[in-house]
């Protein structure tokens, strides 16, 4: 059994009190707001992240499908570009299912930091990860990247290696372009003079096969979708009756994205963090967006942020975009 470097927390080393206290204050401004609004990162409680695997695996989400096979076919390549002896970071590490196939082609790195706010899974993936590649020193951070960017204390030679970020799965799409653009910005101060980034991206595509990935027939998506409800009403004390909100979700391809929703299907209130919130017939929670880019639209978000474009893979049906970067 090998020890487990306990999980740092990060940025500022904030409790999990003051954490928890910041959210409040995020979701009650959100439902006062017009319209009113969640943040995405609410749905990834431990029953969401599950409920996220989940939906990786269904029929009509391509996403994680397809840049899995953009990474399967082209990770030697990638591994090439970042080099060898990288710090590798990875804000949103989820599961940390592709970053495996970096693992299995990086040569000697220096050190991996899976960056995550869903605590017990990235404490599980970590352990996992130490398991399977016992050379390979670990770091997990539970923060934020919301938030901003930081690293834990790093041995010194961790800390001189070249630093590459490691940011798939088309998590960027949640962010409105300039939030994008920070953090972009973020991610090249973060990684430094030498350093790279590897971002996977969704792309526009026919809006029929983007409607039917956020609206699947087995209903996993508006499960997730509500599970922001049963998390508001466990953690912070709400009054939500799940059934009385609807899943919809839909593409806007004049604002580029998907739009998810949770749409009151009736007049009534709802307390919330110790205020009522009324809900008109048909109001709706807009609980996340999905961006979806083209690549040329992406590369310039990139340059806007000090990240020049070096490389990018696509599948064959152009449904989904790996692209290197470097400062
Ligand atoms: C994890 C943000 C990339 O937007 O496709 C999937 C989340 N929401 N189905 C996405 C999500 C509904 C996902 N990201």
């Amino acid at each position: 059994m090998t020890a487990l470097r306990p999980v740092a927390r990060g940025p500022h080393i904030e409790t999990p009190e003051e954490a928890q206290e910041r959210l409040r204050r995020e979701i009650h401004a959100g439902l006062r707001a017009n319209p009113k609004t969640l943040p995405p990162k609410l749905f990834y409680d431990d029953t969401g992240a599950r409920l996220f695997e989940e939906i990786t695996r269904l029929d009509e989400y391509y996403v994680t499908r397809t840049e899995h096979e953009i990474m399967a076919a082209h990770a030697k390549e990638m591994a090439a570009l970042i080099g060898p002896n990288a710090l590798l970071i990875e804000p949103g590490s989820g599961e940390a299912t592709k970053v495996r196939m970096l693992l299995d082609h990086l040569e000697n790195p220096a050190a991996y930091v899976p960056i995550d706010i869903s605590a017990e899974q990235l404490a599980r993936v970590a352990s996992e990860l130490t398991q399977e590649y016992p050379y390979l020193d670990v770091i997990p951070l539970e923060a934020d990247f919301t938030r901003g960017l930081c690293l834990p204390e790093l041995s010194d030679s961790a800390h001189d290696a070249r630093r590459v970020a490691f940011f798939p799965g088309t998590t960027i799409g949640n962010l409105h372009p300039p939030q994008a653009v920070a953090l972009l910005r973020e991610i090249a101060r973060v990684v430094g003079p030498r350093g790279g980034l590897l971002l996977g991206v969704d792309l526009r595509k026919d809006p029929t096969i983007l409607h039917a990935a956020y609206n699947d027939a087995r209903g996993v998506t508006a499960a997730f979708n509500k599970n922001v409800l049963v998390r508001l009403n466990r953690e912070f004390g709400a009054t939500f009756d799940i059934d009385r909100f609807r899943h919809y979700a839909y593409y806007n391809p004049v604002a580029n994205r998907v739009e998810m929703h949770l749409v009151s299907l009736e007049s009534h209130e709802v307390i919330a963090d110790g205020e009522r919130f009324l809900f008109e017939q048909g109001e709706a929670i807009w609980t996340a967006s999905s961006y979806k880019y083209s690549p040329a639209e992406l590369e310039g978000c990139a340059r806007e942020a000090g990240l020049v474009p070096r490389k990018r893979w696509c599948d064959d049906r152009r449904w989904f975009m790996v692209a290197f970067f470097e400062i």
